[in-house]
């Protein structure tokens, strides 16, 4: 046994439980149960993966964004099921736009997706609009947490981190989209707040799969420079 393996060991909760994914099985220390535990869905809205949305705007394909929903489905049924804290976002903007950085709107302005015009899908990314909606079927239940970000991360300019702290929640659960965007970033502020992270990868996608699979690739770095990886089915057996 090396150094780190004995950290580990005596870090790790008696009879505790992890779910196998790489680098490492997770949670480190075995410390995995419904009261320390959230999962978070990120931007499964319309504007990322619905007809008209911004995402199809700018012409890529949705059937991509479109293929986590099955899976995410089923772990939130699993994980409402048995207790854990459940936190949606939503990457949107306030409606006079006073929230939308100059250079994110004439970014998308130069591609004819421009974030705050009118779209098929209503004004793009904007808060109430049809496309900033989270799609309805894995729509919010009364009482979940639901997080309203002007950003590509999760934990800037709201109170996700309040939030976590003041329920006790250690380890995150990430899914939704896109893996190389919102998920990612929400990914790098969380492991960098100390929170111990585990993306599923059937639960996540981007807007090129290349991206999706290069994303994951880099949590795996340096040991898991991130946290770690596994996919739904996997989780799905650890938490039963
Ligand atoms: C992007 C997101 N890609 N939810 N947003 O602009 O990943």
């Amino acid at each position: 046994m090396t150094l780190i393996d004995e950290r580990v060991a005596a870090a790790t909760v008696p009879g505790g439980r992890t779910v196998a994914s790489e680098p490492y099985p997770w949670p480190y220390d075995g410390d995995l149960r419904p009261d320390n535990t959230a999962l978070i869905v990120i931007d499964m809205q319309t504007d990322f993966c619905g007809v008209g949305g911004y995402v199809d705007s700018m012409g890529y394909d949705i059937a991509l964004t479109r293929a986590p929903i099955g899976p995410i489905a089923a772990v939130l049924e699993a994980m409402r099921a048995k207790g854990y804290t459940i936190i949606h976002t939503r990457e949107g903007h306030r409606p006079d736009l006073s929230d939308l950085p100059a250079n994110k709107r004439w970014r998308s302005q130069r591609i004819g997706a421009g974030i705050g015009d009118q779209g098929p899908a209503g004004r793009i990314l904007v808060r109430g609009e049809p496309g900033w909606e989270i799609i309805p079927e894995l729509a919010p239940l009364p009482g979940e947490v639901i997080i309203d970000k002007p950003g590509k991360g999760s934990f800037c300019a709201t109170d996700l981190e309040m939030i976590l702290r003041l329920k006790g929640l250690r380890n995150i659960v990430l899914t939704g989209i896109t893996t190389d965007v919102c998920v990612h970033t929400t990914m790098r502020e969380a492991n960098d707040r100390g929170f111990e992270c585990l993306l599923l990868t059937d639960c996540c996608a981007a807007t090129k799969y290349d991206n999706h699979l290069a994303a994951i690739d880099m949590i795996k770095m340096q040991g898991g420079v991130f946290g770690a990886v596994s996919d739904s089915r996997s989780f799905l057996e650890a938490i039963r």
